[in-house]
């Protein structure tokens, strides 16, 4: 029985036959994967027959909102979107912060789970307990922006929408589903999944009230934990720059990627610091719903195609347009953001892939007439073009736009080496040539190399970036119970804990005020450890003859020195990684290929997904 906290009902929507029910939500299942992550891997587990095609109908797009979605505490207006990824082929999510998370729960909706494909361009709109599944046609071509004022005519600018721009109908990737003019989520290609069902966008409304155990209680600490925020001595920088000023912190630590990850320093950082965003750039600050402490930089662009209009960035967005480009132009960095936006596709892996096409024609891999531009690192025009045909898959654009992993394999003679990726996501903007912490992070992160499960970065540097040690992978593995379990299960944002210091001893006491349920600290680390074994079966069960090679990252680390700055001559131990991973397998109880133990999958009450895999015929370690 749910007291609150959940709305305990699920929404399934059959795209192919325009049919939709509403089910039942198993309390059990609640309390054990609480929400978001852990709801969409259970989903996706249990209902993915083993090998789906990712852009075939039979793939699900999850979108899990948590317990808390929606009440008035800290920064509680996140949902996931997830899928098999057509990228990575693994399990593959993204957490955005958007109206349309609120307003599913407010329709009385934990989850819906999308399937099928619509006969042409569609878009659903979900009013409380009505769908109309309606014609998109007069929107499939249009970017974004332009779709999304369509849209906002037509349902109002307090409704919830998410939605796919040119990236996402072509079926990029890494294209991702867009909300709010630079909100964007799902980075192993969830826009691409939206874009093989033929849909284009997602209207929710909801008037009902969400249902809280106890909602005096909640709002008292609710009210209490926006005050602690905003008491915070970091509070005032933060609303500045937000995650910007990680530009200059990694420039001074060696880990701002460098053209294509081959420096961890940039010359030119300055040109794109969080001071010259504030300084020069901001017009204004935009933030998720439910948030105090907002983060979204508006900046207005003052030159190139898109002078005048504004955009929305972040960290990882300029340090992969911006130094792994070689490019220390704002306004070029910020003309590719707002394509990015506009077509909905990663700009952290387009800043990869654009990183990695430069690279190969510099070492005459590919052609000028193939790539059909004249690229060079730091030159905003060649990079801004080349970006245009990947989002929309013209020319060689079309191979960029299937990865780094994919175009590598393709073009051969060495170009994996400096493919930077690992199982198959681009890495997001940490050099790990001194950090073999933050690499092996990186290579055991449950959607591939994105940092939200691996920002280990601050903590390795803290415990010393040389050590190779047990204890630095417990220490890793700690942060991948709060950050990769805990906080992508909850849904609600991390950025008050890891910026700002808000108390993790919080978040249980707003799951009891909200649902009833008494849960530590170490009992949600412990729910979080069952939710990443499930999503690394997942893998497993979907790349058969799985090797100890997919937790690796790129070679590249482990050959080539950085040859600027401090650090110069550093580069990963092979002996020193084996060791780490050795480490990190034993602590999770993995055998030495990385394959969870049927131990360690009954002691997380995943027998289930023992037997399965057993069935499937995977060698299981005891
Ligand atoms: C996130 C990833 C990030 S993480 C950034 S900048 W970051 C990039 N932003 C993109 C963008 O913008 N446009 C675009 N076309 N592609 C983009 N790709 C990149 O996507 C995001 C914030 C940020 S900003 C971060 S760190 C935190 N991430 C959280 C997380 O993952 N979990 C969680 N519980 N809380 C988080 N809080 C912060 O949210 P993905 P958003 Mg995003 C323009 O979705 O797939 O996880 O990729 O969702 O609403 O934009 O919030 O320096
Ligand atoms: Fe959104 Fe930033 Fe607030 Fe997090 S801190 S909820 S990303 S505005």
């Amino acid at each position: 029985m749910f007291e609150g906290g959940w709305t305990g009902r699920i929404l399934r929507v059959d795209l192919s036959r325009k049919k939709h029910t509403v089910e039942k939500l198993n309390p059990e299942v609640a309390s054990g994967y609480l929400g978001g992550r852990g709801l969409a891997a259970w989903v996706l587990w249990n209902e993915l027959s083993p090998g789906t095609d990712p852009l075939a109908p039979q793939n699900k797009l999850v979108l899990a909102t948590g317990p808390l979605t929606g009440f008035l505490l800290p920064s509680s207006g996140k949902m996931l979107v997830a899928a098999k990824s057509p990228l990575t082929n693994g399990y593959g999510d993204g957490n955005m912060g958007t109206r349309a998370s609120v307003q599913m729960k407010k329709a009385g909706y934990d989850m819906v789970v999308i399937e099928g494909k619509a006969n042409k361009p569609s878009l659903i709109h979900i009013s409380d307990d009505d769908l109309q599944y309606l014609s998109a046609e007069n929107l499939w071509g249009k970017d974004t922006y332009k779709a999304e004022e369509v849209l906002e005519e037509e349902y109002g600018t307090k409704s919830g929408i998410l939605l796919i721009g040119p990236g996402g109908e072509k079926m990029v990737k890494f294209a991702v589903i867009v909300s709010e003019r630079g909100r964007s989520g799902g980075r192993p290609g969830m826009g691409a999944v939206m874009g093989s069902k033929n849909l284009k966008a997602i209207i929710v409304e909801g008037g009902g009230e969400i249902p809280a155990k106890n909602p005096d209680r909640l709002r008292e600490i609710g009210r209490a934990g926006y005050q602690e925020v905003k008491d915070a001595s970091q509070y005032g920088f933060w609303i500045r720059q937000g995650t910007m000023a990680t530009i200059e912190w990694s420039n001074g630590n060696s880990v701002l990627p460098t053209c294509n990850f081959s420096e961890g320093i940039f010359e030119g950082w300055n040109g794109i610091s969080g001071e010259t965003m504030e300084k020069a750039y901001k017009v204004r600050r935009k933030g998720c719903p439910n948030c105090n402490m907002q983060c979204g930089n508006i900046c207005e662009i003052k030159e190139g195609p898109y002078k005048g209009q504004t955009t929305e960035v972040d960290y990882e967005n300029i340090a992969m347009l911006g130094s792994n480009l070689g490019m220390d132009s704002m306004d070029w960095v910020l003309n590719l953001n707002l394509l990015a936006d506009k077509m909905g596709v990663d700009t952290i892996s387009l800043g990869s892939t654009l990183g990695f096409a430069t690279e190969a024609y510099s070492k005459d891999m590919v052609s000028k007439e193939k790539l059909g531009v004249d690229i060079k690192w730091g030159d905003g025009t060649s990079m801004f073009e080349l970006a245009r045909k990947i989002s929309l898959r013209d020319g060689f654009g079309d191979h960029l736009a299937e990865g780094v992993r994919e175009v590598a394999s393709r073009l051969g003679g060495g170009a994996e080496n400096f493919a930077m990726h690992v199982k198959g996501l681009e890495i997001s903007a940490y050099d790990c040539h001194a950090a073999p912490g933050m690499a092996l992070a990186f290579a055991t992160s449950s959607i591939g190399a994105h940092h939200k499960d691996a920002w280990f970065i601050v903590w390795e540097l803290k415990m010393g970036r040389d050590l190779v040690t047990r204890e630095k992978v417990e220490r890793l593995i700690e942060m991948q119970q709060i950050r990769a379990g805990f906080f992508e299960s909850l849904t609600t944002c991390r950025l008050p804990w890891i910026e700002l210091g808000f108390s993790l001893d919080w978040y249980p006491k707003y799951l009891e005020a909200a649902t009833g349920l008494k849960l530590s600290l170490l009992d949600l680390y412990r729910m979080s450890d069952r939710i990443f074994n499930l999503a690394r079966a997942f893998w497993i069960r979907e790349n058969p003859g799985w090797t100890r090679q997919m937790d690796y990252p790129p070679t590249r680390w482990f050959r080539e020195p950085l040859t600027k700055g401090p650090l110069q001559e550093t580069k990963l131990s092979e002996e020193g990684y084996d060791s780490l991973l050795n480490w990190y397998y034993e602590i999770r109880g993995w055998d030495q290929r990385g394959i969870p133990r049927v131990s360690t999958l009954r002691q997380h009450n995943l027998g289930f997904v023992a037997d399965q895999l057993q069935a499937l015929n995977v060698n299981l370690a005891y």
